[in-house]
């Protein structure tokens, strides 16, 4: 790839968004959306990246604090300083810093962004995919009460979602699983545990196999490879991991030991584009099924998943859905919408094809920074 000048400045922005409904997982619920955002900046062009890291270290380690001060003490720094910069080559330069990888992904796709824009490609030719249609999926936060549970999956329905996700925790799982599989026998669906159980909960874990689910996401704790082959065995259905897969090793870890049969990638995650290509090349090459996953993204993070997931290897719908759902304003333009038949298109245009709005970056920032060289 042909190298971008060299970068001018580097902008930090941190951004709180309310989410249109809160988000409950069985680490805890969010009402709002605050993520750090990246601008990078090189010969009159920009380039834009979001972290996927939380306020607080629930899902991860990471938070947005950690994210800020890694970008600016040590990766946008290296940015700054590198000549003959390709997005390929990010990895390597950030690869003195342990672990980090939401900070790391953040800045690798503003970079991306940037590479694109600047080349008159869109972000998913410059990735390598094929230009395709992004089948939607959607991710249902824990509810009040099952009739609630039951009126969000049959709104996601009319929506035309290709599959369904809804989150379970300990003591709110088969009741409901078994209450919603009753009303919508046929649908793809699966649940997600965000690593909420232990090797005691097996039995009742078996007992989901029941209920034809399409896999079952992250029950056990991340670190838990062993424990999750151990159940894999057990069960007819597939285990996906989440929080367990941060890097190509884990891939392939996880696949020799048979704890999952699918892993959903988050390319904030796994530490970038770059590393998520690599996954998905792995679990094409070893008959795993790969989708892309979600953190509630701003427009910036969500359009980068869908460029993501033209790429060989994302074999299932993803938990890529509508805007509106999380958001009466977003950061960008265009909002993802659904076509009649439950897919997404991508974003038009050079680079990332959304566009950032500067009033309402304004308004909903609660933190900027500039780094230069
Ligand atoms: O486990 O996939 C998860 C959101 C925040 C943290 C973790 C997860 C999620 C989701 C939502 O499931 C996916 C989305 O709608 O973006
Ligand atoms: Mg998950």
């Amino acid at each position: 790839m042909k190298p971008v000048p060299r970068l001018e400045a580097a902008e930090i922005h941190v951004v709180r968004l309310p989410l249109v409904s809160p988000f409950s997982t069985s680490f805890g619920t969010q009402t709002h959306k605050e993520a750090v955002l990246v601008c990078l900046r090189s010969d009159g062009a920009d380039g834009w990246g979001e972290s996927t890291a939380m306020p607080d270290p629930f899902y991860s380690y990471e938070t947005n604090t950690t994210v800020c001060q890694i970008l600016r003490h040590y990766l946008l720094p290296a940015l700054l300083a590198a000549v003959d910069l390709t997005p390929p080559a990010v990895a390597g330069l950030f690869r003195r810093v342990r672990g980090h990888p939401m900070a790391k992904a953040a800045a690798e796709n503003a970079l991306w962004d940037l590479w694109s824009r600047r080349n008159d490609v869109p972000l998913f030719a410059a990735l390598g995919g094929t230009a395709r249609r992004i089948p939607s999926g959607i991710s249902i936060g824990l509810q009040d009460s099952p009739e609630r549970l039951l009126a969000a999956v049959a709104d996601a329905c009319a929506a035309g979602y290709h599959r369904v996700k809804i989150k379970i925790k300990r003591g709110h799982d088969e009741a409901l699983v078994r209450e919603v599989r009753r009303a919508f026998p046929a649908l793809p669906l699966m649940v997600d545990a965000n690593a909420d159980y232990s090797p005691a909960d097996f039995p009742l874990l078996q007992r989901l196999d029941e209920f034809n689910l399409m896999m079952m996401e992250q029950p056990l704790a991340e670190g838990d490879l062993f424990q999750h082959a151990r159940l894999q065995a057990r069960l007819r259905t597939p285990v996906c991991l989440d929080e367990s897969i941060g890097t190509l090793s884990d891939a392939e870890a996880a696949h020799a030991l048979g704890s999952c049969r699918v892993i959903n990638i988050k390319q904030g995650r796994v530490g970038g584009l770059q590393a998520a290509r690599a996954i998905a090349a792995f679990g094409l090459g070893h008959g795993l099924d790969i989708w892309s996953g979600g953190m509630l993204e701003t427009g910036i993070g969500r359009a980068v998943n869908l460029h993501l997931q033209t790429l060989p290897g994302f074999s299932l719908p993803g938990d890529t859905s509508a805007t509106a759902r999380y958001f009466s304003e977003d950061v960008v333009d265009r909002p993802v919408e659904l076509d009649d038949d439950g897919f997404i298109g991508l974003p038009p245009g050079p680079g990332s094809g959304v566009t950032m709005v500067p009033d309402r970056l304004r308004r909903f920032r609660v933190g900027h920074e500039v780094i230069t060289r």
